[in-house]
């Protein structure tokens, strides 16, 4: 979809747009359904990495202690956990730059995949970047989808992180996409981004091709001690609109109300359901940061009349279109 496309579509009156999004999720998405994904940080802390916004980078003083990657068992117990809770996704963490084949920490990763993908959960991990053999290696493993976020457009890309590039998280899209994982990438509103860098962002997306499988939209969660502590709050009226707009531009992707919810009221995260969001981080605890209680989420999907969906393991990556070009590529940069 072109930028200008998306910012006809954003700009409608709030109803028109809400009744648009919703029109497009029950074509595709009639089940009434919620996925339940539970994110793990089996690797804390001490990333080389200086993302502005993250409590994990080893440049700022946010109280996050770096810690060792978690043995096996440790990360087995909680995936057990999570499934018992009703969780159809395990998503672990890990803040580094990124992996590297043939390194004993790299086989220890695969050697959780292996384990937890035996479990009957999807299975997706975030470990920053990787080429094409560790991707494939991963995909082997059993991993369902790789997470790696585009956070912003790419111009306000270098105001955020100056350590990488966006064009080298491009590049591990690529990678995971021809290891033929699906991969699930969005970004976060509240980076200091104009509204033209958000709907750029979801240019960038929806040009994917073939599109992320799910697309996590997260607020910023302000960390103390980093660049952006005193950004300022996204507006609920944004994330919404934002929802809905990526419901429209990437209909079959699930749209993620990710990070961010504990500052949302109830009646705030009901509209952004409406308006096409199909999936959240369930659990008390997100990476390293608070998130609603799982308690408090089954009452609210209870009183919405909406359900856990069923865990698809063995889901297909998305497939690629043969009358768009292959993207992440600079084409739409
Ligand atoms: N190191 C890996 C990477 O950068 O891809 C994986 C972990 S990283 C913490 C995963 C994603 O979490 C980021 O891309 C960002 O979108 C999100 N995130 C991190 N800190 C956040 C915060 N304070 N508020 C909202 N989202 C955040
Ligand atoms: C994503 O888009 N959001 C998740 C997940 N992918 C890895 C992470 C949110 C992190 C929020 C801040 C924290 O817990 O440190
Ligand atoms: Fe945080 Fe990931 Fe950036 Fe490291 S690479 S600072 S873990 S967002």
């Amino acid at each position: 979809m072109t930028f200008t496309d998306l910012h006809r579509i954003y700009h409608q009156p709030f109803f028109d747009l809400l009744k648009q999004a919703r029109a497009v999720h029950d074509e595709h998405w009639p089940e009434n359904e919620v996925q339940l994904c539970t994110l793990l940080s089996i690797k804390t802390g001490g990333c080389s990495e200086d993302c502005g916004y993250c409590a994990q980078s080893a440049r700022y003083s946010t109280g996050v202690q770096r810690e060792q990657l978690m043995e096996k068992e440790q990360v087995m117990e909680k995936a057990r956990a999570a499934k018992a809770g009703g969780s159809t996704r395990f998503c672990m963490g890990a803040a580094w730059k990124g992996v590297r084949g043939g390194t004993e920490k790299f086989d220890q990763v695969l050697g959780i995949v292996r384990d937890v993908s035996t479990l009957g959960m999807e299975v997706c991990v975030t470990l920053g970047e990787l080429g094409a053999d560790e991707a494939r290696a991963l995909r082997e493993a059993g991993v369902t989808a790789y997470n790696h976020n585009i956070d912003t457009s790419p111009e306000h890309y270098p105001n955020v992180v100056t350590t990488h590039t966006f064009d080298d998280r491009l590049r591990t899209i690529r990678h995971a996409q021809d290891a033929g994982m699906s991969v699930c990438c969005g970004g976060i509103l509240g980076l200091g981004e104009t509204l033209e860098d958000r709907l750029r962002m979801l240019e960038v997306l929806s040009n994917f091709n073939p599109h992320p499988e799910s697309v996590p939209i997260n607020m910023l969660m302000p960390i103390k001690g980093t660049p952006m502590e005193e950004n300022e709050q996204i507006d609920t009226f944004t994330m919404i609109r934002m929802i809905a707009t990526a419901r429209i531009a990437m209909p079959r992707a699930k749209v993620r109300l990710s990070a961010g919810r504990t500052a949302m009221s109830k009646e705030a995260q009901a509209l952004c359901f409406f308006a096409g969001a199909n999936s959240i981080f369930y659990g008390d605890k997100l990476l390293t940061a608070a998130n609603p209680r799982a308690n408090e989420d089954m009452a609210l999907l209870r009183d919405l009349g909406l359900t856990a969906q069923e865990p698809n393991p063995q889901m297909e990556a998305p497939v690629i279109e043969h009358d768009r070009p292959l993207a992440p590529t600079a084409c739409c940069l």
